[in-house]
C-alpha cells in the first residue's frame, strides 16, 4: 500500500473509531475501545480490505500518534477527537504550561472572539503546545491563523485541562479573554 493510500486508510479509522462507529455496525466502549476483528469484519462489509498487519502499521505511523491499541492487542481506540456520544474517555487532568496554542483559519476569528473557543460537535477544544502544530491545524480550513491561550492562567481560575496520550491538550471552553492573536 503507497503512502496516499494508508493516508486515506488512516482517515477511515479516524472516522469510524472518532464519529461514526455505527456506519459499519461497530460498537465502542466508553474508553473509546473497539474490538479489531469486528472493525476488520465491518469494514469488509462495506467492501473495505482490513487486516489486523495493515491496522498496526497505520498506529505506529501515524504522524501525530492518533490511535493506540490494548494491552492485549485485541482492542484499538483512538486516542481523542472523538464526537460519539457513547465515548467518555477519560483524559488525565494536568496542570497546562503557560501558554498553549490553537490553530484555526482567520474566516473564524469573528465568531470566536464572540464565543471564545468551543468543543463544537468534538467532545474537547484542542490545543497544541507548539505553534507549528496550530499552522498545520488552522490550515485544514482556510488561511491559518494561530491563537495564543493563556492555559495556565485559565487553570489557575479553575478550568480543567486534559492531556491525551498523543500530548493534545483538551479543555471545555476557551472564553475569548484568554485568547491572544499570534
Ligand atoms: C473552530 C486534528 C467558530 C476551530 C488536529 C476549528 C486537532 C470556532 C473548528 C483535532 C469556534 C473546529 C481537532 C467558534 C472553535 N466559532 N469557529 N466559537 N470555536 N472554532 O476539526 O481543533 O489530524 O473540530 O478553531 O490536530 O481544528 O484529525 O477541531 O477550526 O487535534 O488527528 O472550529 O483534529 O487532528 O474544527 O482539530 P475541528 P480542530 P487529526
Amino acid at each position: 500500500m503507497n503512502k496516499k493510500q494508508l493516508n486515506e486508510t488512516s482517515k477511515f479509522l479516524s472516522y469510524i473509531l472518532r464519529h461514526e462507529p455505527h456506519s459499519i455496525g461497530l460498537q465502542l466502549d466508553t474508553e473509546g475501545w473497539a474490538e479489531i476483528d469486528c472493525l476488520i469484519a465491518g469494514a469488509a462489509k462495506e467492501g473495505r480490505t482490513l487486516d489486523r498487519e495493515l491496522i498496526l502499521s497505520i498506529v505506529s505511523s501515524s504522524d501525530k500518534k492518533r490511535f493506540s491499541i490494548s494491552n492485549d492487542a485485541q482492542y484499538i481506540r483512538a486516542v481523542q477527537g472523538h464526537s460519539n456520544g457513547s465515548v467518555d474517555l477519560q483524559h488525565i487532568e494536568k496542570e497546562p504550561p503557560e501558554f498553549l496554542y490553537h490553530g484555526t483559519a482567520t474566516r473564524f476569528l469573528e465568531s470566536i472572539q464572540q464565543q471564545g473557543l468551543i468543543a463544537g460537535s468534538r467532545h474537547h477544544v484542542h490545543l497544541s503546545q507548539d505553534m507549528t502544530t496550530a499552522v498545520a491545524v488552522g490550515q485544514r480550513y482556510g488561511k491559518p491563523v494561530v491563537l495564543k491561550v493563556e492555559a495556565l492562567r485559565m487553570h489557575q481560575q479553575g478550568f480543567k485541562f486534559f492531556q491525551a496520550e498523543n500530548d493534545v491538550w483538551l479543555t471545555d471552553h476557551v472564553p475569548n479573554f484568554f485568547i491572544h492573536q499570534v
